[in-house]
């Protein structure tokens, strides 16, 4: 078993075992700087290392299941075991609201399931018989939390150390960016001590935000793979060697682990979905791209991912600090994972999301914290971010974002002195090579809508389709036409860019889930991915038609119900005008949105 990388690895060089059986070169970090104050001084000293040792890798793969504790774990019952939904009962409700309230989440709940529980293993079932390199760099962990409530906090510790090869697993760094509940200090320190030997928190004086807390907590770290974490997770069975394995092979790469749902009310631990490629919109929204074919065709392979989710990663840390850590201009929270993800790719790195690597998350109800009053703070991290890396592509955000242009991102020498020194590529390489299509789904220019206006029936001239309002949902119905938006119903629509018919001003969709000839149409958030909201309009026909198959949009204006059935070329009530079409772009319409 190795207990120390380095001593091991002048080993390995030292005897010459190295020429026959090695194919991987791993560049050992070592001299990791202890109390450098600024990400300067880092930056500084590291260069100032000698030479790089390098050690040699054995290319042996092993099984790095811990097969006792699987075992162990699924015998394991009780509130919350194996990922289960928990509840609470009637007389456990008393702290319920109180504890919601701060967290966002179903905290009272926490406080009731283990807090080392065991979680459903909900790989992809080759994850379970993959192997990985027997020699893996160390870890530290890194878990920046403000105000976590403690049973969520130590449960993400708990199962860090639980799910790590103890030989991988260096430290946990729990950093507490001025947190003011009472357990976060001595008693979590007490807590730790006595229990979590490899745990340790580390206390920020005062709140610095997540960015800054990362670097803080980077800083103290002192393994080879720097791991961060956010405070209410939970790290599923065997997810170090599938994050480690790529790194090591080589160290300029970052890897992101799946995130799982745990849901924040019953803290059930689901899958999210199939996995996707992560990306943005041009106002910097988080979006996420399909896999591509040759990611379908490997499920349990990492693939390339242009943009990190945010929270959760592992990178080398001789890579992270080469890159300058993420830059200390960007305050609190936002556009970190945008700065961090391009200067991954563009400066020589790559990203990957790797499957066979689980981590919980609980996505909180609503954000508990009030954010530190310091004005348009994410819109000044977008600029640095945007002013540093996107080169002529900055410009589709401001057009979105007019006011940007006027915010002051402050000194940007630093940033744009690493991007020179590490002659790293062009935006425009990123959006060719990384993020090639994302202009498909996301076009820096939107196209113009097909139409807009009401759409008045044929048949029954006086009717339109109608947006209304039952109790809080909102239902498509046909009603009397009337001009424009009143606050009971709303007839202004528009055909977009998208191929969705949306209802103008809110991001609702006309949308059928039903596969049947005969169905309803109900609303719902749009996607932009077509499916169930596809519709296309027929200009001579006069039709709208809906998704793959041969429906047509229909109404029976003696119910006043809209529906979808199989289009009739004799039937009146299928069709529909139109306010106002936009001719060039029906003409056009195959060439609009598509690949
Ligand atoms: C260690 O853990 C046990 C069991 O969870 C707990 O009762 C005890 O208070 C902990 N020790 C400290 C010093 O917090
Ligand atoms: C319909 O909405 C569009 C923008 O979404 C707006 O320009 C237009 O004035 C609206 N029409 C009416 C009649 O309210
Ligand atoms: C119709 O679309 C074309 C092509 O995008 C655009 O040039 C034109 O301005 C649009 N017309 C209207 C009235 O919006
Ligand atoms: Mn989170």
């Amino acid at each position: 078993m190795r207990r120390n990388f380095k001593a091991i690895s002048k080993f390995l060089f030292l005897s010459g075992i190295s020429v026959v059986c090695t194919v991987l070169i791993y560049r050992l970090l070592s001299n990791k700087p202890k109390n450098g104050n600024s990400l300067n001084d880092l930056f500084a000293r590291r260069k100032a290392l000698g030479p790089e040792e390098v050690l040699i890798l054995s290319s042996e793969k092993i099984d790095w299941h811990n097969y006792d504790l699987i075992e162990l774990d699924s015998k394991r019952q009780g509130p919350g075991e194996q990922g289960k939904p928990a509840f609470l009962s009637t007389n456990e409700m008393n702290n319920y609201e109180k504890l919601y309230k701060v967290n966002g989440f179903n905290a009272a709940l926490s406080d009731k399931i283990a807090i080392d529980r065991s979680v459903p293993d909900i790989r992809h079932e080759g994850c379970k018989t993959k192997k990985y390199l027997k020699q893996l760099p160390s870890v530290s962990v890194v878990v920046p939390f403000h105000n976590e409530h403690w049973t969520t906090l130590l449960r993400t510790a708990h199962s860090v150390v639980k799910r790590s090869p103890p030989e991988l697993l260096k430290e946990v760094i729990l950093v507490d960016d001025a947190s003011t509940k009472e357990f976060s200090k001595k008693p979590l320190d007490d807590y730790l001590s006595a229990n979590l030997s490899k745990v340790r928190a580390i206390h920020l004086p005062e709140r610095s935000g997540l960015i800054r807390a990362r670097l803080a907590g980077a800083r103290e770290a002192i393994a080879d793979v720097l791991i961060f974490l956010d405070s209410h997770t939970e790290a599923n069975i065997n997810w170090l060697p599938p994050l480690l394995e790529p790194i090591a092979q080589d160290y300029k790469t970052c890897v992101c682990p799946f995130i799982d749902v745990i849901q924040y009310e019953t803290l059930e631990y689901r899958a999210q979905d199939e996995g996707a490629r992560g990306a943005f919109d041009w106002e910097f929204f988080y979006k996420r791209l399909p896999l591509l074919p040759e990611d379908l065709a490997h499920p349990t392979e990492p693939f390339k991912s242009p943009i990190m989710a945010g929270g959760l990663f592992a990178i080398s840390a001789k890579f992270f600090w080469e890159l300058g850590g993420y830059d200390e201009g960007l305050d609190i929270w936002g556009g970190e994972q945008y700065e961090l993800s391009f200067k991954i790719w563009q400066c020589g790195g790559q990203m990957y999301d790797a499957p066979c690597s689980r981590v919980g998350h609980i996505y909180r109800k609503y954000a508990p914290f009030p954010n530190p009053g310091k004005g348009d703070f994410v819109g000044r991290n977008y600029k640095r971010v945007a002013e540093v890396w996107m080169d002529e592509y900055a410009e589709y955000l401001y057009m979105r974002r007019p006011r940007y242009k006027f915010i002051d991102s402050g000194d940007l020498t630093k940033q744009k002195a690493i991007r020179k020194e590490l002659n790293c590529k062009p935006f425009k390489w990123f959006m060719e090579k990384v993020a090639f299509d994302l202009p498909l789904k996301y076009p820096p220019i939107e196209p113009d809508d097909f139409g807009s206006g009401e759409i008045r029936n044929v048949g029954a001239p006086e009717l339109c389709v109608d947006a209304g309002y039952k109790d809080r949902d909102s239902v498509l119905q046909v009603a009397k036409c009337v001009k424009g938006t009143s606050k009971k119903s709303d007839q202004n629509f528009t055909l977009t860019w998208h191929k969705d018919i949306r209802v103008c001003g809110k991001s609702l969709c006309f949308d059928i889930s039903d596969p049947n000839d005969k169905a309803d149409v109900t609303l719902f958030p749009c996607h932009g991915m077509k499916g169930n909201q596809y519709w296309k309009y027929d200009m001579e026909k006069q039709w709208f038609l809906h998704g793959a198959n041969n429906r047509c949009l229909d109404c029976d204006p003696g119910k006043m119900k809209l529906y979808v059935r199989s289009c009739d070329d004799s039937s009146k009530t299928q069709k529909w005008r139109l306010e106002n079409v936009n001719l060039t772009m029906i003409a056009n319409w195959e060439n609009i949105g598509t690949a």
